[in-house]
């Protein structure tokens, strides 16, 4: 005998024969599924998703995911219409578009589920504020290009699917909302916008990290993005500034870039010396020092993680909601070129807070730019009339 299995054990009764199992019938089948309707979808999705970038072999993936299964195959922001078809992009005044990537993510992972869990909460609630009198939707023609197709494993791929997807947004006349993702996406977006500006491009960024690493683990990961951003030609370091930095988390290396290269870093303790008005009036003065447009780089990490627990890289002491939404409306009031909304983590947010915190400064920040007549349709208010940022505080009372 030289085998150890009795080979008679197959000719027993109720033994398992490989040609009466389900998996050989289904094997079987599956040949005879045509896959026409399949065929359909697929060039129907190259069409509508245009062309992926030219680093990704698999042409049949387009640029923006049409049809595929994965992250985001939720609802749009704000209930806004889903723009199904790319070509017909132009005229509208803001895209929203996801970059589910977390590849970037140096520790806690996650951020590939951001897009859709911000725009999961978005629909709380609707599109008019009755503090500032404004209705998104009735001042601006919004639409959701649903997300980008990035290579999860593959944070240079991604890199060229996001920097085309964003030039493409941008070249269109639409303003991008770009909903991260983590904020390894910061690169590509400038290098998607760069081109197109006619001058230099300056990039407000709020963080409690520096994010200047020129590399992490040998890639471009979430704490890189500004120093690849900054080697653009006309996105030069000194037009960058950062607000919000400071605690324990991995900032000594982007702080010696920071140096080298001239950048402005605002702390915490900076915020509170000075003030939200005067911090934020000189941060605009530097993003906006010789450049042609401005970038908002908004990392939720910015925020208290008391009050924004679900991101990747929390670090205590940052600001207060009431804050962060103060300091980027007074950021977006004289204009900007797009924003991207980073590090929303879901699967360590708290009844979804994190996500509902990063949908409201998107919120926030548009509204100030309809008020600041910096894109869509104003407001209808007297010409004359202060914006909510302008209403004098009421002089104190003699005698009180
Ligand atoms: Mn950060």
């Amino acid at each position: 005998m030289g085998s150890g299995r009795d080979e008679r054990a197959d000719e027993r009764e109720g033994a398992v024969r490989r040609e009466d199992l389900r998996g050989t019938w289904a094997m079987a089948r599956e040949a005879e599924l045509s896959g026409a309707r399949a065929k359909e979808l697929a060039e129907q999705a190259k069409l509508h998703g245009l062309d992926a970038a030219a680093s990704i072999r698999d042409r049949s993936l387009t640029l923006f995911r049409r049809g595929r299964w994965g992250p985001g195959a939720g609802g749009t922001f704000s209930g806004v219409p889903f723009l199904e078809d790319m070509r017909q992009l132009g005229g509208q005044d803001v895209a929203f578009v996801g970059a589910p990537l977390d590849a970037g993510t140096t520790f806690r992972p996650g951020t590939r589920f951001g897009p859709e869990a911000i725009r999961r909460i978005s629909t709380l609630g609707g599109s008019y504020n009755a503090g500032w009198g404004i209705d998104l939707k009735e001042s601006l023609d919004m639409i959701d290009a649903g997300d980008i197709q990035v290579i999860p494993a593959n944070l240079e791929k991604s890199f060229d699917q996001i920097a085309r997807a964003v030039g493409y947004i941008h070249e269109r006349g639409v303003f991008p909302v770009v909903l991260g993702g983590d904020h390894s996406i910061g690169y590509p977006d400038i290098r998607g916008l760069a081109p197109y500006i006619d001058g230099n491009v300056g990039i407000i960024h709020f963080d409690r990290h520096s994010d200047l690493t020129e590399s992490t683990y040998d890639e471009r990961m979430h704490g890189s993005p500004f120093f690849h951003a900054t080697n653009i030609p006309n996105a030069p370091a000194t037009n960058l500034v950062q607000i919000g930095i400071g605690g324990w988390t991995g900032s000594k290396p982007g702080m010696r870039v920071a140096r080298e290269r001239g950048a402005t870093v605002i702390t915490i303790e900076d915020i509170e010396r000075y003030g939200i008005e005067r911090i934020m009036e000189f941060a605009l003065s530097v993003a906006w020092r010789g450049a042609r447009a401005v970038w908002l780089s908004f990392d939720i990490d910015s925020v208290d993680p008391a009050f924004a627990p679900g991101t990747g890289t929390p670090e205590p002491g940052g600001l207060l909601p009431r804050e962060a939404l103060k300091m980027v409306r007074l950021a977006a009031r004289e204009g900007l070129a797009g924003m991207e909304l980073v590090e929303v983590s879901p699967p360590y947010d708290v009844a979804d807070i994190t996500a509902l915190l990063g949908g409201r400064v998107i919120m926030d920040v548009l509204a100030t730019l309809i008020e600041a007549r910096k894109l869509g349709r104003p407001p209808v208010a007297r010409p004359d009339e202060p914006t909510a940022d302008e209403v004098p505080a009421p002089e104190p009372q003699p005698g009180g």
